[in-house]
């Protein structure tokens, strides 16, 4: 049995944020307690870069347009949607939640899921203090371990993928497997 995991070792990888202005007292939170662990882990500040949108519904678009731009090794998605008196929060969390994880298929890149689904602003501002639930620190770190593993496999299926050509004495090519 084969185990591949991803490390928490950050050093050279580079991540995008995407992080929304409604409920901007606990999104700002998120945005600094992600930043905070991603460099803690060994990202260099100018290989983060942060996007923001007016509300967790606009996230999805600008993570695809960065997951797809190929300067980012994952893009962390922070948002906080908080439920009121109306069925407004079904909709953006159903697309925010979809629309995320659409992105991340069609870019083949890691696009971590940091939006907030709470049903009172104080379950949100528990979760965004790092001090209890730290959930903007969790999706970074959600992040380095999904952008190591994905480097694991592709660089993996690279090797396996590439062939070498080399001669077989008669004067004939043959493709071989090269060594991993
Ligand atoms: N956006 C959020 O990020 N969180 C919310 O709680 C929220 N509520 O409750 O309305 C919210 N609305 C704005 C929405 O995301 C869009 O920005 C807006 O509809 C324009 O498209």
């Amino acid at each position: 049995m084969k185990l591949r995991k991803g490390s928490h070792d950050a050093t050279g990888l580079r991540f995008g944020i995407v992080v929304s202005k409604f409920n901007k007292f606990v999104t700002s939170k998120l945005l600094s307690s992600c930043a905070e662990a991603l460099t803690k882990h060994g990202v260099k500040a100018e290989d983060i870069e942060v996007v923001r949108v007016p509300g967790a519904f606009e996230i999805p678009i600008v993570a695809r347009t960065m997951a797809r731009s190929h300067q980012f090794d994952a893009v962390i998605c922070l948002g906080a949607v908080i439920r009121g008196d109306t069925p407004h929060f079904d909709y953006i969390s159903a697309e925010a939640s979809r629309g995320i994880g659409q992105a991340a298929l069609d870019a083949d890149v890691p696009v971590i899921f940091g939006v907030l689904t709470t049903d009172t602003v104080a379950q949100a501002i528990e979760r965004a203090d790092p001090a209890k639930f730290n959930r903007g620190g969790e999706a970074a770190k959600s992040a380095i371990e999904m952008a190591s593993v994905m480097r694991l496999l592709k660089a993996t299926d690279q090797s396996r993928a590439t062939k070498v050509v080399a001669s077989n004495g008669r004067g004939q090519q043959v493709r071989r497997r090269s060594k991993t």
